[in-house]
C-alpha cells in the first residue's frame, strides 16, 4: 500500500510536470523571437501617435485596450523595438500596433499605419 502509493504519485508528478516544461518552451519561444519564425495570427490595437522621440526610441501612443498586457485604454510612452517604426510615423498618425512586456519594458514590436 505505502509503496504503491508512492509510485503513483511519481507517476503524477511526471503527468504534471511534462505540460509544465511545454508551457515554458512556448513562453520562451515570443521573446526569442524577434524573427517572423512565429505564424501566429496577432491582433492589432488601434492607437494615435502623440509623441515621437527619436533620441530615447520612445513613442507616446493614445491606445486602446491592450488584451495582452491586460491594460485599460490610455496615454503612455512605449519603447520601440525597431527605431525604423519611428521613421513610419508622424504625430496624430493612426496605428495599429502590438505591445509586449519585454524586461519590464513595454515594447512596440509590430506597428502598422491605418490609412
Ligand atoms: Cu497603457
Amino acid at each position: 500500500m505505502h509503496i504503491l502509493s508512492k509510485f503513483s504519485l511519481a507517476a503524477a508528478l511526471a503527468v504534471s510536470l511534462a505540460p509544465l516544461a511545454q508551457a515554458n518552451d512556448a513562453h520562451h519561444a515570443p521573446s526569442a523571437a524577434a524573427a517572423p519564425a512565429a505564424p501566429a495570427e496577432v491582433t492589432l490595437t488601434e492607437g494615435e501617435v502623440k509623441k515621437i522621440n527619436k533620441e530615447a526610441g520612445k513613442l507616446t501612443i493614445k491606445h486602446g485596450e491592450l488584451k495582452n498586457l491586460g491594460m485599460s485604454p490610455m496615454t503612455m510612452i512605449f519603447r520601440v523595438q525597431d527605431a525604423a517604426m519611428l521613421e513610419q510615423v508622424k504625430i496624430g498618425d493612426k496605428i495599429g500596433f502590438v505591445a509586449e512586456r519585454v524586461g519590464g519594458q513595454l515594447v512596440v514590436t509590430k506597428l502598422e499605419v491605418q490609412q
